[in-house]
């Protein structure tokens, strides 16, 4: 997270952490007791569900909380269709429930019927770098404050960079300098919604972090509500 305030677990309840062996490898969210969302490009590399764990439940990725063991990994099928960050998305199936507390809750997501006013404000958390040239993640839970960004303005800036489709938004600030950045990704965006916090997107890509001219993308989590649904039915 860039240009954000470090924060506890107990305002973010539904971060966790996704780690390969014990290293933090990005983050996700969670959705019932046994159902973790992330990004389709976390888990892609080494889809084998036996390489992950998570940690729930701490501000501290490294220790405390609930370490649990990742039983099987669904990234979309058509992750990379058509273009090569569409469709990140991600279910995680733990080998065994978490336990909810005052630190461990899940969240639900924004439907297609939820209205987001443009100028909503989205909190992105995570244990990723404070700036682009940071290699490691931070040891306590941050999180910032962004808006989305233009649709179209934010597709042409990013003409040759990337493609930002419409299952995908931006976000960021006017003059940038609020970010996610290397290590978030896969983590929650909320934002409130008739009082309640849903989550509205899964940090997915960017080029470079907080500039303004190249927001965050983030993947809309609205879109995939009928493939989550789907997927959690053929999975009991
Ligand atoms: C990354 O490399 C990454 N500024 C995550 C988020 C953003 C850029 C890169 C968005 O994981």
């Amino acid at each position: 997270i860039v240009g954000g305030w470090e924060t506890h677990i107990t305002f973010f309840p539904h971060q966790v952490s996704l780690q390969l062996g014990t290293r933090h490898a990005c983050g996700g969210t969670i959705l019932s007791p046994t159902i973790i969302l992330t990004a389709a490009h976390c888990v892609l590399e080494y889809s084998k569900p036996q390489y992950y764990v998570i940690r729930a439940g701490t501000s501290e990725w490294a220790q405390g909380g609930s370490y649990i063991r990742v039983r099987r990994i669904i990234p979309h099928p058509k992750f990379h269709d058509p273009t090569r960050m569409n469709n990140d998305i991600a279910l995680v199936q733990l080998k065994h429930p978490l336990v909810y507390s005052r630190e461990i809750q899940p969240i639900s997501l924004v439907t297609k019927e939820d209205s987001i006013q443009p100028k909503a404000q989205l909190f992105v958390s995570g244990w990723g770098s404070l700036s682009i040239s940071q290699m490691q993640p931070e040891k306590r839970l941050r999180y910032t404050v962004v808006q989305q960004r233009d649709q179209e303005q934010c597709a042409r800036n990013y003409f040759g960079a990337g493609t930002v489709t419409s299952t995908m938004f931006c976000a960021g600030t006017q003059f940038g300098g609020r970010d996610s950045c290397q290590g978030d990704s896969g983590g929650p965006v909320v934002t409130s919604i008739e009082g309640r916090m849903k989550l509205y997107g899964i940090v997915s890509w960017g080029f470079g972090c907080a500039n303004a001219f190249y927001p965050g993308v983030y993947t809309k989590v609205s879109e995939y509500g009928d493939w989550v649904a789907q997927t959690l039915k053929e999975l009991d």
